[in-house]
């Protein structure tokens, strides 16, 4: 039975008594340092000048069965006609295994399945690094963690230079000229504009899966322009913000084949509905043009999607051989836990591990010497926080309960309570036993750049302070069932869970905060749903709490600023705009907002240092989220692949997927595979439907 003031007369008693023991008692503690965990290997740091550069070599070549199967018939140009007058060149000394060669397959497991292959227009294509190697963007941030601390700064990508003007309102960009997209099309500014005037711009697109794709990611007020086909120029209300060149990298300014979304989007065809244009691409529909590596050229339901090299991609090696070196990748249709057991099992070749339940027996599987796959553990970047949606003014219209928990999200004391009602240490030992899991106490995450310990504010497991903050909230157990009620003989305090069931990590530590929520006297019930449902509720505020695996800006903060507050009507994961289209903000989210926004509008590293350190304080004292557990990924890579960096984080400022620069990678001859479905072919080749 629960020890706590319900026992006393009316709230207005409780509220006064509790209220004051509360105050009195300290609520905060020192937070435990995470067990010690060392990365199995570190990256060796270069400059962005020793990965890549953009020029024009005195030859190229490709596939010998490229040329005899299609440019000797004719049906595809030569390869130096394919490719821009400068190509993007990857520099030999950084490869790590050196210059590669043509063949194989990497074949990836996912748990996502594919909507379709509009990407900006907000299609899943399931995952897993799918829509990683289909959609390049203007710049290039995965591979950024070999990039010393002090060049830090967004690789050029589609974007191939660019220069501040003098007094930093103006950034004008120099896209790759030449290109084209795999079905030989050109790309130019034409396409970025159709990405940022009618899908960013345009609310009624949900621009990228993820919901990224809006207009205060880059700014607010922020304009584009194109100035001729190959430069754009942004407009910005703050100067030389420079943070906005992580918002141009994936997953947000990834510009999709305007020469065939154009004329399926509703401004430019009356006929079509923003359903019709979102849905105009199917899973089934292939050879959609990327300017990718790979092509999709197979779909298989709940089985596999097939890809083919795209013999247009703009990127080769310092001999001038086009990439990728690989001629094909599988995306099987499976689950993420299956990822893992795939990858150590070698019938997959790629995982990342980030599972904590699946630890043990994958080290154990890694560790025998006949493992067919390499097993590397890096920093602490994976990590976990209950989320209460804080949205007072109709954000996913809620219900009458619905209102009154998001009320009470909004009250301090009762985010307190519920972040010393979690026992941390329990939740990350009901994952995976050993030094993985660390005590998270929410915000920046500890180990990473702008995490400072002193100003992280950590209140420690206590369920007696719990109940007593709640009872000073005139929360009373009136109908005595064990549940406590909304205050003036509302309801009993009833609250969903949302969590993603496609990861047993997600849904493990949702029933862990059930459990431990009970002895509060608050039913929690859970919200479980599938990846797309699931993203869809979180995106559009059909929550009252959400267990979530966080992004990317909690690891870098430079990747994904913007998200780190409500700087705008929807670019917080859990905080956007209500009916009216305001966000109403709390008064310490406002101190957010603004502490964000400065940071975007300086350069000076050390005031950036300071403002996250007032950032972390902001959050961590007010429980803007419960953090819950943080632990370390591996990356799980068959052996026989070659040019794997080494300490490549499986998530830093993007997933592996991006970091370990695919097209690169590449089997040597004597230890390639026959996993090829469709050797020799090239999409939009007979055998697979679409254009070519
Ligand atoms: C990595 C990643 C590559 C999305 C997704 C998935 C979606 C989220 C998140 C991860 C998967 C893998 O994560 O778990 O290891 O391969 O794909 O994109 O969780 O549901 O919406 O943000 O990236």
């Amino acid at each position: 039975m629960r020890k706590h003031a319900m026992a006393l007369g009316g709230a207005g008693l409780m509220l006064g008594v509790s209220l004051l023991a509360v105050q009195a008692q300290e609520l905060t503690g020192e937070l435990p340092d995470p067990p010690a965990f060392a990365a199995q290997s570190e990256p060796t740091f270069v400059s962005i000048s020793e990965i890549m550069e953009y020029k024009a070599l005195p030859e190229y070549h490709e596939p010998d069965w490229v040329t005899s199967k299609y440019v000797d018939a004719g049906t595809l140009p030569p390869v130096a006609e394919r490719l821009p007058e400068e190509p993007l060149v990857f520099k030999t000394a950084n490869m790590p295994d050196g210059m590669g060669v043509y063949g194989d397959t990497l074949r990836h497991v996912i748990g996502g399945r594919p909507e379709g292959w509009n990407y900006i227009g907000g299609q899943s294509q399931g995952w897993g690094g799918i829509d990683i190697g289909l959609s390049e963007c203007l710049t290039r941030t995965g591979p950024l963690f070999t990039v010393k601390a002090d060049e830090l700064e967004p690789m050029p990508n589609l974007a191939k230079s660019w220069e501040w003007s003098e007094d930093g309102h103006e950034l004008t960009m120099h896209l790759i000229e030449g290109a084209k997209w795999s079905d030989g099309d050109p790309f130019d500014a034409e396409d970025v504009m159709f990405y940022w005037e009618d899908n960013v711009q345009d609310s009624n697109v949900s621009a990228v899966p993820s919901g990224t794709g809006t207009p205060e990611r880059f700014g607010v007020d922020t304009t584009l322009e194109a100035i001729d086909a190959y430069t754009i120029k942004w407009t910005f209300k703050e100067a030389f913000p420079t943070q906005y060149l992580y918002a141009m990298a994936y997953d947000s300014f990834c510009p999709g084949p305007s020469h065939i979304l154009k004329p399926e989007h509703p401004k430019y065809n009356a006929d079509n509905s923003y359903d019709d244009y979102k849905n105009a691409f199917p899973p089934e529909f292939m050879n959609m043009p990327v300017m990718g590596a790979w092509v999709p050229v197979e779909y298989r339901p709940d089985d596999i999607i097939a890809m083919r090299r795209n013999p247009y991609y703009w990127k080769v090696d310092e001999a001038g051989n086009q990439l990728p070196y690989l001629n094909e990748l599988h995306y099987r249709l499976s689950t993420w836990a299956d990822r893992d057991v795939q990858a150590v099992a070698g019938s997959g070749d790629f995982s990342n591990l980030e599972q904590a339940e699946s630890y043990v027996e994958a080290l154990r599987r890694s560790a025998e010497e006949t493992a067919p796959a390499r097993l590397q553990f890096g920093a602490r970047t994976i990590g976990y926080a209950l989320r209460m949606n804080l949205s007072g003014n109709g954000w996913g219209e809620p219900d009458e309960r619905e209102q009154a928990i998001r009320e009470l999200n909004r009250n301090l004391d009762f985010r307190k309570a519920i972040t010393i009602a979690v026992d941390r240490q329990r939740l990350g030992e009901s994952l995976v036993r050993g030094p993985f899991t660390a005590i998270y106490p929410g915000g920046l995450y500890a180990g990473t750049t702008y995490f400072d310990k002193a100003s992280t504010v950590y209140y420690p497991h206590d369920l007696e302070a719990a109940n007593t903050l709640l009872d000073g909230l005139g929360l009373a157990d009136t109908d005595g069932n064990g549940i406590r009620n909304l205050p003036d003989g509302g309801g009993d305090v009833e609250i969903t869970l949302l969590a993603n069931t496609d990861y047993g990590t997600d849904t493990n530590l949702a029933e862990g905060v059930i459990a431990q929520m009970e002895p509060l006297g608050i039913r929690v019930i859970a919200s479980f749903q599938a990846g797309t449902a699931r993203d869809d509720k979180a995106q559009s505020g059909q929550f009252d709490w959400a267990v979530e695996r966080q992004g990317a800006e909690m690891v870098s903060v430079v990747q994904g600023t913007t998200m780190l507050a409500p700087t705008g009507p929807r670019t917080h994961p859990f905080h956007k705009a209500g009916t009216d289209g305001t966000v109403d903000l709390l008064p310490f989210e406002q101190e957010l907002v603004d502490t964000v926004n400065a940071f975007i509008a300086t350069s000076d590293n050390a005031e950036r240092a300071d403002l996250m350190k007032q950032y972390q304080r902001i959050f961590t004292e007010n429980v803007y989220s419960v953090g819950l557990t943080q632990y370390p990924g591996a990356l799980i890579v068959n052996k026989r692949f070659a040019n794997i960096p080494e300490g490549a984080p499986i998530f830093m400022f993007n997933w592996a997927e991006d970091n370990i620069i695919r097209e690169r990678v590449f089997v040597p001859a004597d230890a390639q595979g026959d996993f090829e479905l469709h050797p020799e072919m090239l999409p939009g080749a007979p055998g697979s439907a679409g254009p070519m």
